[in-house]
């Protein structure tokens, strides 16, 4: 029932459609039957003359046995089937699209990091607000604040994730084009993606981009990006578009991005030159030698084992906390003696893409 509403803009999709059918379906028929059960027990055990006493009634193991057993069952098929998805959103694995985004008040920033066929080039493109996706590819969102709370939710997805300032956090999936999307008449586009005079001149970002753009029918589909946390002034204005594209349009709108953006923006060429300016290098090497701290070499997605005892694997959240806080996540067998350094996000970005690089 759910599909009937909400357009099926992932694979996942159909798998959170089930399971919410699933639970209104559950719900439904155990409402029809305590219902039910309710009104024929207030008929029956009626009060039928003056001064009724109730027959005192002893307990019924069987019955208690199936009112707990059953529901049991049910609860613990809709925890199996809640982990399943749980699980495929948080998949990680090789070969997924990653891209950074970035949320602030009252914004989206999308960088797309990860070296592959469409982007050779150390030049790291970006787009505000309007995040163009391959159909069919899986990505890996890893997401960040610059201030409060926001949440990343697009309804076709199925995917709403929070969007911390001070952790990253992680979402995957693969983005389709809907069937709603391809057959979509120019009335029908036009109607769905009517903007108010005021909504033009302050999210111009959420008209139809496919149609903006001139994508070829079927190539192309666009869903709203919502923030989902209330986050001050300009929250309900927090919107953007995704543009899910078929490979070849895909290309060619990396590649007029690159035309656009000269600049470097993340990448691990950075990372390196930041290495050798804000010295680092001082202290960590980048060819597997121990100096005063521990190389950064063949470090990313390693174990560490911290003074207090705990294993740390080496990933973004650790990588940017041993930055910016060098003396709460200290490891073993080093010196507490790094001192904090002060970088931007996106030198952060660069630093981690540099580590990564250094299998
Ligand atoms: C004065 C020496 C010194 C300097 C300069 C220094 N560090 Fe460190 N760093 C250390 C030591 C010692 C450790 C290990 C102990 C700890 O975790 O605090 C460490 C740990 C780290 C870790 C965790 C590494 C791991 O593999 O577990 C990262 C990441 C890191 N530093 C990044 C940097 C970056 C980036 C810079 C430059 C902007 C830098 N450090 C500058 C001494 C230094
Ligand atoms: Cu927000």
């Amino acid at each position: 029932m759910l599909e009937w509403f909400i357009d099926t803009g992932s694979t996942f999709a159909p798998q959170t459609n089930f399971v919410m059918n699933f639970v209104n379906l559950i719900t439904g028929i155990a409402f029809l039957l305590t219902n039910a059960a309710l009104v024929y027990f207030i008929i029956k055990y009626r009060r039928r003359r003056e001064g009724e006493v109730t027959s005192s009634i002893d307990t019924n193991h069987t019955i208690e046995v199936i009112w707990t057993v059953i529901p049991s069952i049910i609860l613990a098929i809709l925890f199996l089937l809640g982990l399943k998805d749980f699980r495929e959103l948080r998949a990680s694995g090789q070969n997924f699209k990653e891209i950074l985004v970035t949320a602030r008040q009252w914004a989206w920033n999308f960088i797309y990091t990860t070296d592959s066929d469409w982007i050779q080039s150390p030049k790291k493109l970006q787009t505000d607000n309007i995040l163009y996706l391959e159909e069919g590819k899986r990505v890996k969102l890893i997401m960040k604040s610059k201030d409060v709370i926001h949440s990343f939710y697009v309804p076709e997805f199925r995917v709403k994730e929070d969007v911390l300032g001070n952790i990253y956090t992680y979402v995957t999936f693969i983005p389709i084009i809907s069937e709603r999307q391809k057959n979509m008449s120019e009335q029908e586009r036009e109607f769905f993606y009517r903007l108010t005079n005021d909504q033009k001149e302050k999210i111009p970002q959420v008209e139809d981009q496919c149609k903006k753009e001139n994508f070829p029918k079927g190539t192309c589909a666009t869903y709203r990006i919502f923030c989902a946390e209330y986050c001050g002034k300009d929250h309900s204005y927090m919107l953007g578009s995704v543009v899910v594209l078929k490979s070849e349009q895909f290309r060619k709108k990396m590649e007029e991005l690159k035309e656009q953006q000269g600049t470097i923006i993340i990448s691990a060429e950075y990372g390196k030159e930041l290495y050798e300016s804000k010295g680092c290098k001082s202290c960590h090497s980048i060819d597997g030698s121990k100096l005063v701290g521990p190389s950064f070499k063949g470090s990313w997605n390693s174990k560490r084992k911290l003074i207090d005892g705990s294993i740390v694997v080496v990933d973004e959240n650790y990588i940017t906390n041993s930055i910016l806080e060098p003396n709460k996540q200290v490891v073993e067998g080093y010196p507490n003696i790094m001192p904090p350094q002060d970088l931007s996000e996106e030198q952060i970005q660069s630093i981690i893409e540099l580590i990564k690089s250094l299998k």
